[in-house]
């Protein structure tokens, strides 16, 4: 028997008002092969992968990027930890997604991340917590502008939408 879900498909195209972050694999994150993992994670939960690539992120841009942290003692090394090696940048969409990919990273020292977070699940040393995400909807906007041009976003709908969105 065929049955047929009785879903608007028209609504799909809500996804794309929904919000965007900026996440980054961090090189601790590369070095120790999670990547897919993490992007897993991501997948998993029904949020949407809109950009994606690896590079070894340039001292200005690492600068920038921490910039609100730039008169703390650990500011150097932390760009220079950044920039040691190649990290996975994204951008991901979804809804309510700046707050659920801080949920799902778990708390910045490991030592207080629950298990179940990635942080808390992968990591030992504030200084190695494997994950970057976006901390208000300010500082996603910023950090997507720093590290993606408009033309690197695709703004495309998935099939599974109409599942994961009332
Ligand atoms: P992130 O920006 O990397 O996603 O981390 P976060 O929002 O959870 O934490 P934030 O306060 O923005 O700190 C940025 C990164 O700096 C390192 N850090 N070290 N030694 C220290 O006291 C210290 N505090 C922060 C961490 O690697 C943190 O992720
Ligand atoms: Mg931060």
């Amino acid at each position: 028997m065929i049955m047929e879900l009785s879903i608007d498909y028209s609504d799909i195209v809500k996804v794309y008002r929904m919000e965007q972050t900026y996440v980054m694999v961090k090189p601790d994150g590369v070095q120790r092969g999670l990547i897919g993992e993490i992007i897993s994670r991501i997948e998993r939960r029904g949020l949407k992968i809109i950009s994606l690539r690896m590079n070894v992120i340039e001292e200005a841009t690492a600068k920038e990027h921490y910039s609100e942290h730039e008169t703390k003692p650990f500011f150097s090394s932390l760009v220079k930890f950044i920039i040691s090696g190649p990290s996975v940048s994204m951008v991901v969409a979804g809804k309510d997604v700046i707050k659920i990919m801080r949920t799902i990273s778990g708390a910045t020292n490991p030592v207080d991340a629950t298990p179940g977070t990635i942080r808390g699940d992968f990591s030992l040393d504030i200084g190695r917590n494997v994950i970057h995400a976006s901390d208000s909807s300010d500082a996603a906007a910023r950090e997507i502008a720093i590290h993606f041009k408009d033309t690197e976003i695709w703004k495309y709908s998935k099939v599974d939408e109409v599942c994961i969105y009332e």
